[in-house]
Order: structure tokens, then C-alpha cells, then sequence
């Protein structure tokens, strides 16, 4: 498996980054309605977390199937994962929004989870001659980072701390009892933008160097819509 999907160039329409789906299927495709997202043409990138809390996670994870849809690995795909494989990982899981995954047929499970062992750490697009990054949490700094961004780069080959990291570590820390944020990013080399989710942290996503924090935290608020960034137009809609 690969731990990173480099996508050719979109030339015949727009790609859009979104994040943190968290199963608000329905909410996600008013949203492509509302921008006009052309199924034939557009893409939608995702940094991960799809699934858990919201009302249809599977139907977020069937997405996968479609040729328009995207989406890198996320904590909670990771969660769902384990859980699968080791039974003391489920408390974990269903404690943050995996019940869902047991109220599916075991066959059912099974195609949830061969979906999610396909999605890469990162996806990588290159928009008009600029490459733009999606990564769940963050790039990790400590190691040397760029030796593990390759497009060849297998998934097995990249140390499981490294993931870890990359999929948990929060740079976007909401301060105490106020909508404002406290950045701890730190620019990434080789890379026009770096787009994040996983933490909520208002309304609008937030950037802070070249990082853009996608979360809007829709699922933990019923009146807020995703905000998709379009990368060919540089900008939120
Ligand atoms: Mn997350």
C-alpha cells in the first residue's frame, strides 16, 4: 500500500479540499450542490476523518468508491481500523462516535475496513505548478519528513511513530473558552499549502504558516455548513 497519492493535475475542473466529515453525509452534498461540484470534472479532497459521531458514516466511506472522492488516512479511520483488528481497541472507538460500525453485518464491516486500509497518509496535487499537501493532523518535524513524502513510499516502510503523529498531534489548540486559536505549526518546505483537519477550531478554517486547518467542527455544531477551499481558485467557499 502506498502512504502517499500523488493525483495528477486536474486540468478539466476545480479540486476542493475538505475535512473532518465525521459522517454529516448529508450536510456534505448540500454543500457539493451549493458550489456546483461537477461530478464528471471536480475532485474532493478530504483530509481524513470521515466517519464516527455523525449520522452516516458508511455512506461517508462508500464515497471512496467514486472516482471524484478522496480522502487520507484520519485518527478515526485509524480508531475503526483497530478496533477491527484487536477487540481492546473498541471501547476506545466507540467511546469517540464508532458505534455505528457495530450496527453493520460482519460483511458489511469487512468492506468498511478494506476501504479504509486503502487510504493513503497523505495526498499530494500539484494546481498551476504549485503542490499542495493533505496530511489529517499535521507533518511531523521531528524526523526527517521529506524521506517519507515520496511517492514511492510504502506504507509499511514508514515508522508507526511517524503516523501517529501525523494523524493525532494537534498544532491547532483552541484557547480556553474563546473562538481564537494558538498556532503551533511550523512552515513546510516543498509545499504551496499543507491542508489539516482534526481540530475544530471555529467557524472558518484558520492558517498559520503554510498550514490551512479545515476543521470547521460541523459536527459538533447543527446550523454550521463545511467550507470547501477550491485550490484552482485559491479560494474558501
Ligand atoms: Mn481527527
Amino acid at each position: 500500500m502506498k502512504a502517499n497519492l500523488c493525483l495528477k493535475e486536474n486540468k478539466r475542473g476545480n479540486d476542493y479540499v475538505v475535512s473532518d466529515i465525521h459522517g454529516e453525509y448529508d450536510k456534505l452534498m448540500h454543500k457539493l450542490i451549493t458550489v456546483g461540484f461537477d461530478f464528471d470534472r471536480d475532485r474532493l479532497l478530504s483530509c481524513g476523518d470521515g466517519c464516527d459521531r455523525g449520522p452516516k458514516s458508511r455512506e461517508v466511506i462508500e464515497l471512496l468508491d467514486e472516482s471524484w472522492f478522496f480522502s487520507t488516512l484520519g485518527n478515526h479511520e485509524m480508531m475503526c481500523i483497530d478496533a477491527y483488528k484487536y477487540r481492546w481497541a473498541s471501547h476506545d472507538f466507540v467511546q469517540n462516535g464508532g458505534l455505528w460500525f457495530y450496527d453493520l453485518m460482519p460483511h458489511e464491516q469487512d468492506r468498511v475496513i478494506e476501504r479504509l486500509l486503502g487510504l493513503p497518509l497523505t495526498i499530494q496535487v500539484e494546481v498551476n505548478g504549485a503542490k499542495n499537501l493533505l496530511i489529517h493532523a499535521c507533518v511531523p518535524g521531528h524526523v526527517g519528513m521529506s524521506a517519507y513524502l515520496n511517492e514511492n513510499t510504502k506504507m509499511q516502510d514508514v515508522p508507526t511513530e511517524y503516523i501517529s503523529n501525523a494523524v493525532w498531534t494537534r498544532i491547532f489548540l483552541t484557547s480556553y473558552g474563546k473562538s481564537d486559536w494558538v498556532g503551533l505549526t511550523k512552515h513546510v518546505h516543498g509545499f504551496n499549502k499543507v491542508f489539516v483537519g482534526h481540530t475544530p477550531v471555529d467557524k472558518m478554517p484558520v492558517m498559520s504558516d503554510n498550514y490551512i486547518n479545515m476543521d470547521t467542527g460541523v459536527v459538533f455544531h447543527p446550523e454550521r455548513e463545511f467550507v470547501f477551499y477550491n485550490i484552482h481558485k485559491g479560494c474558501f467557499v
